[in-house]
């Protein structure tokens, strides 16, 4: 068989990057032949035998694990790679693979680097213990909103939305990831009226207050817009990892900013949701926290968009942990020097969903609502105090309902949007 010499299921990884791939052949093409072309096509080699140099052998993709059901484990040494580049990275293992006519379906479920590859990139500045120390909260759930209507507010409606969500208790504020420099929201006047009333909101309620602002835009005007917010004292900048690319993350990153960077993942299910083909939010989530965002969506298991909450737990791990363990579609990862990035959970949540996602996610989260805060029955500052009010009801181990008799704000999103009790089970108020 052509390229029976990338297939060696006796070799032992060392200083290689491993990829965990599932692979469909395509009719009438053996596993073998498909996982074959899978390495080949990856590292050095193509459809057809070219005279190959000692170091395109030696450097040459390994798969040294096959299961009949697909699962394949293939070994890249790292000198297949540039130091710090993920473009280059991701346009080997999750490139021409992605389309070759051997196989039917494939998909990359997960990465694991070795510490060569680690060493090239910085990971986040911050970290969850650098987040917790800005924002000065110690161990309890953050508490975030996206502002809403997601366009269509001016720069002056949208600074006041904020400021009634941070005074009613959201720890952080977002804009949403389509919100850039619109004429009817320019980024400027939007910036600098929010930064004050997030600075008014710090000495009305002695706390800490964060203004996630959406800086994606074309890379050099996103590194424009990244530079104002530092010079005007903000703590954060967000981005698009997805759409404006890994390249322009890398950019953000390796400037180096004082600011934590919060990452979106918008469009991301464009090619992590079929569980045949495409490249997983796992490998999503590797890259984000390799390069260095302090914060990442990960998903809600029970809110408006796509994904168990065992994936979502998954994914949780794998970014905040120092050392990950291995899973069925997962593989050990050793962390080491790199930070934790912060897990995000939003999308289609309202306070009632609180103790359900501190029970699975744990306190290190931030519990972001949009409409489920700003579509509270009595506006936005009451919607925040019902976030916030869920937090500590769930903290104090109290049931919402019980908690909600005394904190009238819980009790009207709670009527509105219902509640996970105690012991987890969805009920209406
Ligand atoms: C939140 C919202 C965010 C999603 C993105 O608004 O739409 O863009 O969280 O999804 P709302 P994910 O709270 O009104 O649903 O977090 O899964 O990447
Ligand atoms: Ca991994």
């Amino acid at each position: 068989m052509r390229g029976e010499e990338f297939i060696d299921l006796k070799y032992k990884p060392k200083d290689d990057l491993i990829c965990l791939f599932r692979v469909e052949p395509a009719s009438r093409v053996s596993l073998k032949e498909a996982a074959a072309n899978v390495a080949l096509e990856s590292s050095t080699g193509t459809w057809t035998n070219v005279k190959r140099t000692k170091t395109a052998d030696k450097i040459r993709a390994r798969v040294f694990e096959m299961k009949k059901n697909g699962m394949l484990k293939i070994a890249y040494p790292s000198a297949l790679f540039e130091a710090g580049n993920v473009p280059q990275i991701l346009s080997s293992i999750a490139g021409n693979i992605m389309g070759m006519n051997v196989v039917k379906n494939i998909r990359l479920e997960d990465v694991s680097f070795p510490k060569s590859i680690l060493k090239g990139f910085k990971g986040p500045k911050f970290g969850i213990e650098g987040i917790r120390k800005m924002l000065k909260v110690k161990n309890r759930p953050l508490v975030g909103t996206i502002i809403k209507p997601k366009l269509g507010l001016n720069w002056k409606e949208h600074a006041k939305s904020a400021y009634e969500s941070w005074i009613g208790g959201c720890d952080a504020t977002k804009d949403d990831e389509n919100l850039s420099s619109q004429k009817f929201n320019k980024f400027e006047d939007r910036l600098s009226r929010t930064l004050e009333n997030a600075n008014q909101a710090e000495e009305e309620t002695g706390e800490k207050k964060g203004y996630l602002v959406n800086v994606t835009a074309e890379t050099k005007e996103m590194m424009k817009r990244a530079q104002l917010v530092e010079d005007m004292g903000g703590k954060y900048v967000m981005i698009d990892i997805i759409t404006a690319g890994w390249a322009a993350l890398q950019t953000l990153r390796e400037a180096d900013f004082k600011m934590a960077i919060h990452a979106h993942r918008a469009m991301h299910a464009a090619f992590t949701r079929s569980k045949e083909q495409g490249v997983s939010m796992m490998v999503v989530a590797d890259f984000a926290r390799l390069i260095g965002v302090d914060q990442l969506h990960i998903g809600t298991g029970i809110g408006k968009l796509e994904g168990s909450i065992e994936e979502v737990e998954e994914l949780s791990e794998e970014i905040e942990n120092k050392n990950v363990k291995s899973t069925k579609l997962r593989l050990a990862q050793k962390w080491g020097k790199i930070k934790s990035t912060l897990s995000v959970s939003s999308g289609g949540l309202h306070p009632g969903h609180v103790p359900f996602l501190i029970k699975h996610l744990g306190n290190d989260l931030i519990i972001q609502m949009g409409g489920g805060l700003h579509g509270h029955p009595k506006g936005s500052k009451s919607g925040a105090m019902a976030a916030r009010q869920a937090v500590d009801a769930v903290m104090e181990n109290i049931d919402l309902k019980e908690y909600a008799k005394d904190h009238e704000e819980l009790r009207l999103a709670i009527k509105k949007w219902g509640y996970f009790d105690k012991s987890l089970r969805y009920r209406k108020y």
